[in-house]
C-alpha cells in the first residue's frame, strides 16, 4: 500500500468524525486585581485591568505576552477596540483632562476632531478610527477619521448619535437613549449612503457590531422599554438572536457570520453566546457566573465572568474548526505550516496542530487538514473534489519535508 493511499484511508476515517473542540483560556493580567478584556482581532486581545496601588492601565495580550499600553501622561487608561496592531483608547492626564489615543503598537497620537470640547473613540478598522465630540450643540455628534481627514456623520435623524463601529470604509451609527435622542432606526454608512437599520416591529435599534455589510445589534419591541433582542442583517435581511431560554439579549459583535453577545434567562442570570448562522453556542467559562461575550474575530471570542471570588475576570474562548490550527477561522497553508512546525512533537496541543487530542502531531492530524483545506475561505466550495484532496495532501507533506530538511 502506498504512502497516499494509507492516507487517503486515514482521510476518510476521519472525515467521519468531525471532530471539533473550544477552549476557554484566562486572561489575567499579572498581579491585577481584575482585568477587563473587550476587543479582539486575530491573536491580539486589549482591554483594562487594574493594580491597587496604581489604578486602571490599558494592556495589550498576544497569546503570550502581556504589555501594559498607558499614554504618557496618563492617569487612567480605558482601552476599547484593536483592529491589527492599532489600539484606541481615552484616557485621564494628570491635570484631569481627558482625551482619545491611537496607539500604532510604536507610537501615540492623539485622536482629537477639530474644535470640540470632548472627542471619545469608539472603534478601529486599519488606520480608520471612529467615535463621538462634543461641541456646543446639544448631544453628541459622530466622526470618522481616515487618519487625515476628520469628517462629521450626519445620519438622517435627529439626536445624539455615535459612530459604533466600522469596518473598511463601512461604519454603524447607533444613538444614546437620552432627552436628545426619539426612539428610532440606526444606521449603516458606506462612505455615501445612509440606511436605516431596524428590524421588523423594531420601536428602537441600537447597532454595536460591523463586518463587512454585516451589522448586528438588539432593538426594542412594542412589548417595552425592557424587551430587547438580538439582530443580524446581512445587507438585505434580518435574523432575530434570541437564544434558547433568554428574555433579553444583545449582540454585540460580529465577524463574519458568527455573532457574540450575552443574553439573561428567567432567573436573570446572564451568559455568553455564540452564534453561527445555525447554532447558537451558550459561553460560560467552568466556575464563572454572570459570563459575558463582548468580541469576536474569526473563531476568537472575548469576554468577562465573576469569578469565586467576586473579581471580574476574562477569558479567551476558540471555537476549533477542524484543521484551522492557528484559529483564524480558515484553513489554509498558514495551519499546514504549524503541523510542519510540530511534526511528530510530543505534548502538543490545538494550537501546535494536535486536532485529534492525542498529544502529536502526525498524519491523521495533517489529513483533517487536507479533509477541510480552505474552510472559511471565501467563496469556497465546502467538499473538495478527492483530486484536489491528494494534491493538498502532498502540499502538506511536502511543506512538512521542507521544514525537517532544514532543521
Ligand atoms: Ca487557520
Ligand atoms: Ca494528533
Amino acid at each position: 500500500m502506498s504512502f497516499h493511499r494509507c492516507l487517503t484511508v486515514a482521510v476518510i476515517l476521519v472525515v467521519g468524525v468531525g471532530y471539533a473542540r473550544a477552549d476557554y483560556m484566562i486572561i489575567d493580567f499579572p498581579g491585577a486585581t481584575w482585568t477587563s478584556a473587550y476587543s479582539v482581532s486575530g491573536n491580539n486581545v486589549v482591554g483594562n485591568y487594574y493594580e491597587a496601588d496604581s489604578g486602571t492601565h490599558g494592556f495589550l495580550w498576544d497569546g503570550t505576552t502581556y504589555t501594559t499600553i498607558d499614554p504618557p501622561d496618563s492617569t487612567r487608561t480605558n482601552i476599547l477596540a484593536v483592529s491589527g496592531s492599532n489600539i484606541v483608547g481615552t484616557y485621564t492626564d494628570s491635570n484631569h483632562d481627558s482625551h482619545s489615543f491611537l496607539y500604532d503598537g510604536a507610537t501615540y497620537s492623539t485622536i482629537a476632531y477639530p474644535g470640540a470640547t470632548v472627542t471619545e473613540v469608539t472603534a478601529v478598522s486599519g488606520n480608520n478610527v471612529v467615535g463621538s465630540y462634543f461641541d456646543e450643540s446639544p448631544g453628541r455628534q459622530a466622526f470618522f477619521f481616515d487618519g487625515v481627514t476628520y469628517t462629521t456623520l450626519t445620519p438622517p435623524r435627529d439626536g445624539s448619535a455615535y459612530a459604533a463601529g466600522v469596518s473598511g470604509n463601512n461604519v454603524i451609527l447607533t444613538y444614546d437613549s437620552d432627552e436628545n435622542s426619539e426612539p428610532g432606526p440606526a444606521f449603516f454608512f458606506d462612505g455615501t449612503t445612509y440606511t436605516a437599520i431596524a428590524p421588523p416591529g423594531a420601536v428602537d435599534t441600537f447597532a454595536y457590531g460591523v463586518s463587512g455589510n454585516h451589522v448586528v445589534g438588539a432593538y426594542s419591541d412594542s412589548g417595552g422599554p425592557y424587551s430587547s433582542h438580538g439582530f443580524f442583517y446581512d445587507g438585505e435581511t434580518y435574523t432575530t438572536i434570541d437564544p434558547p431560554g433568554s428574555i433579553y439579549t444583545f449582540a454585540y459583535s460580529v465577524s463574519g457570520n458568527n455573532v457574540v453577545g450575552a443574553y439573561l434567562d428567567s432567573s436573570f442570570q446572564s451568559y455568553g453566546f455564540l452564534y453561527d448562522g445555525a447554532t447558537y453556542t451558550t459561553i460560560a467559562p467552568p466556575g464563572s457566573s454572570s459570563p459575558v461575550a463582548w468580541a469576536v474575530s474569526g473563531n476568537r471570542v472575548v469576554g468577562e465572568y465573576i469569578d469565586g471570588g467576586s473579581s471580574s475576570r476574562s477569558f479567551l474562548y476558540i471555537n476549533h474548526q477542524p484543521g484551522d490550527a492557528n484559529a483564524d477561522g480558515v484553513v489554509n497553508h498558514l495551519d499546514a505550516r504549524v503541523l510542519a512546525q510540530n511534526w511528530l512533537g510530543n505534548n502538543k496541543g490545538w494550537l501546535d496542530g494536535d486536532f485529534t487530542g492525542d498529544g502529536t502531531v502526525d498524519d491523521l492530524d495533517a489529513s483533517i487538514l487536507a479533509a477541510h483545506w480552505l474552510d472559511g475561505a471565501e467563496g469556497h466550495a465546502t467538499v473538495p473534489e478527492p483530486s484536489l484532496l491528494a494534491l493538498l495532501t502532498g502540499l502538506v507533506f511536502g511543506i512538512v519535508a521542507l521544514s525537517s530538511s532544514r532543521k
